[in-house]
C-alpha cells in the first residue's frame, strides 16, 4: 500500500492510506539508513497481521528540517501588520530560501483589523501571492484557502502573529491551541516532537508546527552568492541586461538590477535585503555551506 505520513510522533507515525488511517512504525532496516520518515513523506505500508510498518519512503520532492516536513508546496510566511510588527529583512530572507528550496512562498499579513496592510502588501505584490487576513472575523480567509486547496502547504512566523488562528480558520478540525492557551502549553516541556498534517476540505493538507518561531537562521540558510538573484523573482526581468554577465548587482556600472530600484521598478527594502544576504554569503567560507536544499 501506498500512503502519506499526516503524523509523527516519536517514532510512531500515522498514515493515510486508500482512505484508512493506520498508526505505523517504521521498519527497523529503514531506521538504519539514515533515513527517517517525515510528515509529508509518501511511504509503503506493509500489514503484517494486526501491526502496520512503513517499508520504504519514496524519493522527497524537498524536505525541511524543523519542523521535519517532506514534500512541501508552499511555505505559507505569515506576518501581523503590528504585535509583533513585520521584520521585512527576515522575511525576504525566508522566502528566497524557500525559492532556492523549489517551495513557493506565499505571504499572509494578519490583524488587519488592528492595523491596515496595505504599505506592506505593495511591497510583495507581483512578486509573490499576498493576502491580508483578519482571524477575529474571517475575512480573507476565503481567498487564501482557494490558493492552498490541494496542496501541500506549512507556516511559517513568529510567535504570535497568528498562525493557530489561521489554521483553525482554514481547518477548523485542527483545533489548534492559540494565544494564553498555546504559551500555557508550550511551557510544559514536551521532549518528544509532535508533528501533525491537517488534511483541507477540498483536498490538501496544512501542518501544524508548534514551536516553529522562525524558519530557521542557521548559518545553514545562506544562499550561494551566484544563485541568490535567482531567488528573487522581480529580478529576474534585468539580470540578463546588465553590462557584465558576472555581475552581482550591488555596485557595478551598468547593472539593469540599480537602474530597475533606481527607477521605482524593483523595492528598495527587497533590493537592500537582497545586498544584505549578499554580504553575508560573501563571509561564508566555503567548508562552511552546506546545500540548503538538502
Ligand atoms: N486582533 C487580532 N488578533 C489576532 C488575529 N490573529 C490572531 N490574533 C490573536 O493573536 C494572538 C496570537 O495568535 P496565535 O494564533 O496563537 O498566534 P501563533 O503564535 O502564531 O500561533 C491570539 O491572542 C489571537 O487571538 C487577528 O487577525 N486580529
Ligand atoms: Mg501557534
Ligand atoms: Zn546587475
Amino acid at each position: 500500500m501506498r500512503g502519506i505520513i499526516i503524523s509523527s510522533y516519536g517514532d510512531s507515525f500515522r498514515v493515510l492510506a486508500d482512505g484508512e488511517e493506520y498508526v505505523c512504525r517504521a521498519r527497523g532496516a529503514l531506521r538504519n539508513k539514515d533515513v527517517s520518515p517525515m510528515c509529508g513523506d509518501f511511504v509503503s505500508v506493509e500489514l503484517n497481521g494486526a501491526e502496520a510498518v512503513i517499508s520504504g519512503i519514496f524519493p522527497r520532492k524537498n524536505e525541511i528540517v524543523r519542523p521535519p516536513l517532506a514534500n512541501l508546496d508552499r511555505l505559507v510566511f505569515v506576518c501581523s501588520t503590528v504585535d509583533p510588527v513585520p521584520n521585512l529583512r527576515a522575511l525576504d530572507k525566508f522566502t528566497a530560501v524557500s525559492v532556492y528550496k523549489g517551495i513557493s512562498p506565499v505571504i499572509v499579513f494578519t490583524k488587519t483589523d488592528k492595523c491596515k496592510s496595505e504599505s506592506f502588501e505593495k511591497i510583495y505584490r507581483g512578486v509573490f501571492p499576498v493576502f491580508s487576513v483578519n482571524n477575529l472575523t474571517g475575512e480573507g480567509v476565503s481567498e487564501l484557502y482557494d490558493v492552498l486547496k490541494g496542496s501541500f502547504s506549512a507556516f511559517a512566523g513568529n510567535s504570535g502573529v497568528g498562525k493557530s488562528s489561521l489554521l483553525n480558520n482554514l481547518c477548523p478540525k485542527a483545533g489548534a491551541a492559540t494565544g494564553e492557551i498555546s504559551r500555557k502549553l508550550k511551557r510544559g516541556k514536551n521532549t518528544t516532537r509532535r508533528t501533525e498534517i491537517y488534511p483541507l476540505t477540498d483536498g490538501g493538507y496544512i501542518a501544524d508546527t508548534p514551536g516553529f518561531a522562525a524558519f530557521s537562521t542557521e548559518r545553514y540558510d545562506t544562499i550561494f552568492k551566484e544563485e541568490l538573484a535567482g531567488c528573487f523573482p522581480e529580478f529576474q526581468d534585468y539580470i540578463g541586461s546588465c553590462r557584465f554577465p558576472d555581475c552581482s548587482h550591488t555596485k557595478e556600472q551598468g547593472c539593469a538590477v540599480l537602474e530597475a530600484v533606481k527607477d521605482g521598478l524593483i523595492g528598495r527594502t527587497r533590493y537592500q535585503s537582497y545586498c544584505d544576504m549578499y554580504d553575508e554569503a560573501l563571509k561564508i567560507r566555503p567548508w562552511e555551506l552546506k546545500d540548503v536544499r538538502r
